[in-house]
């Protein structure tokens, strides 16, 4: 750094908001569906399956779910459509171009929570950003629908990082500020990842929620909220991986040769997934904690992607040397399952209110791509 070269403006944090769909599934009801559609596949299937052309499909386990995952519960868009074992997708409503996204709706309710708290109207925004897994449409960007529903000046854009997507835009937001592109930037997190779960697979038809999230970021100088946070770090890395993929795609109606209808939903090599996140994400945190010589301990809280209790606990254990108590690092898969890029808001915005000035925590998610961000964040 030259000597004349100046610290970058302080931002700050000043609402959060989180949109909880009005239905849930418990792991029961989910169950009964996809058992009842694997034995009717099985029955439909039975000569393929005595002449051992076809495998007979497994029925899924209550118990399995929980003690590999964590999760109880999630919560969708549309219940009905998903527990229909005829359908095991969401039935939504096809909405003409002169109504509200169902992204942008579900956004509303978060973004306003989230400016109530800090105090400031949806014109005082200038700057949307969208990030999330999977957007509804490729244009016009749901940010600018968003930014269209608050009627407010200044730009507004997507992006993708899966479920990285809530510190990849947090640092997009945190850059914005600090380089004088806007002033109060509103970051949203509208996760529908019903509609990219494959509820027909056994192996992955519990693990997702639907649900968003909104932050409101502003320079520490303009901030009147009464509780703030400041963002001490951001910190991105990726590294190219098949083991989380979804090639749902503009070209897939112009690609020669069929594709299965698996690959155009949500698929994972899970057990992969698992072995190698854990090393990657808890060096990634070790290493930015270092880089901003803030030691381990001083660490109040984990605010972590949401996707599986062990994964998190083993992160949280090679991070802190020892298991984590759910006061360091937060549950709520249990109850939200894996909302994707909403996942660590959403236990910012359940699990903070306790902490008091000074405390110190990191925002962590990490996600297909393989991609991790960590913001670190201190109550002011
Ligand atoms: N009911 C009954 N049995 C089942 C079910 C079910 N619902 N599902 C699978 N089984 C069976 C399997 O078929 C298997 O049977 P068999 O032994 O006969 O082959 C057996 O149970 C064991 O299956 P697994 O080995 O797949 O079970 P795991 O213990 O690995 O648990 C999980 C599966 C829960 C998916 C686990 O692997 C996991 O959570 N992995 C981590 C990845 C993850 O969380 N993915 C979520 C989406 S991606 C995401 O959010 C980002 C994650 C991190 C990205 C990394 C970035 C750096």
């Amino acid at each position: 750094m030259s000597a004349t070269s100046q610290a970058p403006p302080k931002v700050v944090i000043t609402g959060t908001g989180l949109f909880t769909p009005p239905q849930s599934i418990s792991n029961a009801e989910l169950v009964q569906s996809l058992g009842e559609a694997t034995a009717a596949w099985n029955e439909d299937n039975a000569a393929k399956i005595a002449s051992g052309e076809v495998q007979a499909r497994e029925m899924p386990d209550e118990d399995f779910i929980l003690k590999a995952s964590g999760i109880e519960s999630r919560y969708v868009m549309d219940k009905a459509g998903v527990l229909d074992p005829t359908r095991l997708r969401p039935m939504l409503e096809l909405r003409d171009e002169n109504q509200l996204g169902l992204q942008a709706e579900m956004a509303m309710p978060a973004v306003m929570e989230a400016l109530r708290q800090a105090g400031r109207k949806p014109t005082d925004v200038d700057a949307v950003i969208v990030g999330c897994s999977n957007l509804q449409r490729a244009y016009p960007a749901v940010s600018i629908e968003i930014q269209n529903e608050l009627e407010a000046d200044g730009w507004a854009y997507d992006m993708n990082v899966a479920c990285s997507s809530a510190t990849f835009s947090l640092q997009a937001a945190t850059s914005a500020l600090q380089t004088g592109g806007a002033s109060c930037v509103v970051v949203v997190n509208p996760e529908i990842t019903s509609g990219h779960n494959n509820f027909a697979q056994r192996d992955f038809h519990f693990i997702f929620g639907d649900a968003c999230t909104a932050l409101v970021l502003e320079l520490a100088g303009d901030a009147v909220a009464d509780e703030q946070w400041e963002v001490l770090g951001t910190a991105l890395a990726t590294k190219f991986s098949n083991n989380i993929r979804n090639d749902a795609g503009f070209l897939n109606p112009s690609e020669a040769g069929e594709r299965s209808g698996d690959e155009l939903v949500f698929r994972q090599n899970g057990h992969k997934v698992f072995k190698e996140v854990i090393p990657l994400v808890a060096a990634h945190i070790a290493s930015h904690l270092e880089g901003r010589e803030i030691e381990t301990a001083e660490v109040r809280r984990f605010w972590l992607h949401q996707a599986n209790l062990k994964m998190n606990q083993l992160i949280a254990k090679s991070v802190l040397g020892r298991l984590p108590t759910e006061d360091e690092a937060p549950v709520t898969l249990n109850e939200f399952a894996n909302t994707s890029s909403a996942g660590s808001v959403i236990a910012f915005h359940r699990h903070r209110d306790d902490l008091v000035a000074g405390d110190i925590g990191v925002i962590c998610s990490f996600g297909a791509g393989y991609s991790v961000g960590s913001c670190l964040v201190r109550k002011v």
